[in-house]
């Protein structure tokens, strides 16, 4: 029987994705692909689950596109990548939980952009991030040019893109392309933890910063006020504004519900 290519875990308000082809070091299949999307279709049918945490089984993050499977030379990459990669990227950058990447080993190629897209980023201290495009006649994609300079401005951002070099965690957390660097073994209840206590935040409050954090990058300084005070006026309408001003001023931690 072969491995499911996803593996999805829900428990106290956090889902848990697991890529699963650790033989290949994760690397992206179509049928992959597929048994990510509807591990995403569950997710967003679940008003329970609250965050997100994303990693790979084994000893690689992903690798990218498999290069064995049917997208290699001779395939329609633009097409894989509409289909696949694009619409995937689009669907984390726009979901309303937050996303905690916990990058578990290399992630490589389209890998490294998929790692990327998190909200919070977590590394092993030995994983590693390759833009390895380059080292087979490719560019960055799945949005690594848009995130790649954004991250860590341009001088890095060519280096990394047109190089393919390895870079290390603790370099990635250094440059700011990463939040954190953990120990190894401390990596997965690391990124539990995270997980666990974004899921008793301020569930819409959480969705309106990852949407005004990720709309600043388009916006002028008054695009964005202007989108702070609509967000802000949604925001003072909730149900966990009022708690979390009740807790204040009872002096005791909040109960947030996500509402
Ligand atoms: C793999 C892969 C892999 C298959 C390791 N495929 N098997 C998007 C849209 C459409 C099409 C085209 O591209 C894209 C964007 C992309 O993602 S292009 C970039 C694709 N990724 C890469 O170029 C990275 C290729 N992999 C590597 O360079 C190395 O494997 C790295 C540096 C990631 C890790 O090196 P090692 O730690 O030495 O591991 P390894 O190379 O021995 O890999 C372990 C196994 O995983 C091995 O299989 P085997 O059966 O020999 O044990 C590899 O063949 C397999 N694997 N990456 N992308």
């Amino acid at each position: 029987m072969t491995e499911e290519p996803i593996l999805l875990a829900m428990a106290d308000g956090v889902a848990t994705i697991t890529l699963n082809r650790p033989d290949k070091l994760n690397a992206f299949n179509d049928p992959m692909h597929v048994a990510l999307r509807c591990a995403l279709d569950t997710i967003a049918a679940a008003p329970e689950v609250r965050a997100l945490v994303l990693t790979g089984a084994g000893r690689g993050f992903c690798a990218g596109q498999d290069l064995g499977a049917t997208r290699g030379p001779g395939a329609d990459l633009g097409e894989s990548l509409e289909r696949n990669y694009n619409v995937l990227i689009r669907r984390l950058r726009a979901m309303p939980l937050p996303l905690v990447v916990a990058v578990n080993g290399v992630a490589a190629g389209a890998g490294a952009s998929l790692a990327l897209a998190g909200d919070i980023v977590l590394a092993a201290r030995s994983a590693s991030f390759i833009q390895a495009f380059c080292r087979i006649g490719l560019m960055p994609d799945a949005g690594g040019t848009w995130v790649l300079p954004r991250l860590v401005g341009p001088a890095r951002a060519a280096g990394l893109a047109l190089l393919g070099d390895v870079l290390p965690a603790e370099t990635a957390a250094a440059w700011g392309l990463i939040w954190r660097v953990v120990d190894d073994e401390q990596l997965p209840q690391e990124a539990a933890a995270l997980g666990g206590r974004l899921a008793s935040q301020p569930t819409r409050a959480l969705a309106a910063i990852k949407q005004a954090l990720q709309a600043s990058w388009a916006h002028t300084l008054d695009q964005q006020l202007d989108l702070e005070r609509d967000l802000q006026r949604d925001l003072g309408w909730t149900e966990d504004y009022r708690e979390g001003v009740a807790a204040f001023r009872e002096r005791r931690p909040a109960r947030f519900q996500g509402r």
